[in-house]
């Protein structure tokens, strides 16, 4: 049985300056690169948009970013145009240590569905591969990071517990978008479904 860090989505939209600037998203790197030797795997995860995606604000006329929209796979939040595939925002912190990572994997590639999970895509039906990958190398223990806490962080958390797998989240080294609330949601949707919330 092995441990694992998943680092989600520590690019350069999500930290102050980007696209979707996450306050404070690029304080929690030094946390997040010292906790890499720590662990047996390490997983980078990559928000990889294709341009013109379905939860790009500006492809649903007369919508604001921030607001939600019915999908065919449930509500949705419209986003300003993020981490598009290629783009410098779309690129990891520069200050991320990428090199210790023994996999980086890519989500919300697919046009018509976004993908907060690191596990599925919102649909909640569409794998990632990640789980395979996981268990393949024996790992039980996951510890989850990075950007955003109330929703990448929050989905991939839930999604491993649901999996089966030991999941906890290092608050400190999450930061949260915190949108009417969210940040407070996700704590108690994953404190029951059995995430462990850490500092
Ligand atoms: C994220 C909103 C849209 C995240 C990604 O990484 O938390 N949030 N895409
Ligand atoms: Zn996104």
């Amino acid at each position: 049985m092995t441990k694992a860090l998943i680092v989600i989505d520590v690019q350069n939209d999500f930290c102050p300056g980007g696209a979707l600037a996450v306050t404070g998203g690029d304080q929690i790197i030094g946390r997040v690169n010292a906790l890499m030797g720590e662990f047996d795997t390490v997983v980078l995860t990559q928000d990889w948009h294709p341009a013109g995606h379905s939860s790009f604000a500006s492809q649903h006329p007369g919508a604001a970013p921030f607001t939600q929209i019915d999908m065919p796979y449930g509500p949705q939040t419209l986003w300003p145009d993020h981490c598009v595939q290629g783009s410098s925002g779309a690129a990891f912190h520069p200050d991320l240590e990428t090199g210790p990572a023994h996999l980086v994997i890519r989500k919300g590639f697919r046009p018509e569905v976004d993908s907060y999970s690191a596990f599925f895509e919102n649909d909640h039906e569409t794998v990632t591969g990640l789980a395979g990958y996981l268990r393949a190398r024996g790992a039980q223990e996951l510890t989850f990071v990075g950007l955003a806490l109330d929703f990448c962080v929050a989905w991939s958390a839930m999604d491993a517990a649901r999996l089966g797998f030991e999941a906890r989240v290092l608050e400190d080294a999450c930061r949260a978008i915190d949108l009417e609330g969210s940040l407070n949601a996700a704590r108690d949707a994953m404190t029951a479904a059995g995430v462990k919330l850490e500092h």
